[in-house]
């Protein structure tokens, strides 16, 4: 099953400019950055409690012009782009959501943030929304 809010997605054109919006504008914390050649992403997690356990913000910047974050840029511009769940086992949350007739981006789990592994499901299957499942490291 779902365990939390694992974090938010955000769509943005410029990884840097966007955490010094997030810094300086809501005095978010950058706690987490890297770049993963698979998902064609820059991203970075901001959080308002670097410490705590709660939801994380996902600023995603594109690699590449044929990357999901820059077709989403320019079809809708910035802004919030999925909703990520924590799991606490990726394959089993995944089988269960295909048993219930809604198609996973992925066969297998791929690579997330900071080790992560991760699946999608598809937005046209859960009323709009891109959703993540995220089993942490
Ligand atoms: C597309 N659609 C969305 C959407 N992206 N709806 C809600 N939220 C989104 N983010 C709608 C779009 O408006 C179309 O609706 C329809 O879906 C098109 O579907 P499609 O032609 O099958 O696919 P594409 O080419 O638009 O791609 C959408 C998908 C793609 C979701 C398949 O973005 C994808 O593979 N995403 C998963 C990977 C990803 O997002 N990576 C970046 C984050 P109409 O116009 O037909 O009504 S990486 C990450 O999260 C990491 C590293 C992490 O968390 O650790």
């Amino acid at each position: 099953g779902l365990l939390r809010v694992d974090h938010v997605g955000i769509a943005v054109p410029d990884l840097d400019e966007a955490l010094a919006f997030y810094e300086r504008t809501f005095g978010l914390r950058c706690v987490h950055e890297e770049t993963n050649e698979e998902q064609g992403v820059r991203e970075a997690m901001v959080a308002a409690d670097p410490d705590g356990g709660g939801a994380r913000i996902q600023l995603l910047a594109p690699l590449r012009p044929d990357s999901a974050i820059a077709k989403f840029l320019d079809r809708n511009g910035p802004g919030l782009q999925q909703l990520a769940y924590t799991v606490r086992d990726v394959e089993a949350a995944s089988a269960a959501l295909r048993a219930r007739g809604l198609r996973l981006l992925y066969d297998e789990p791929r690579r997330g943030t900071a080790g992560s592994r991760i699946n999608f499901v598809h937005p046209k299957d859960a009323g709009g929304v891109l959703v993540e499942l995220v089993q942490p490291a």
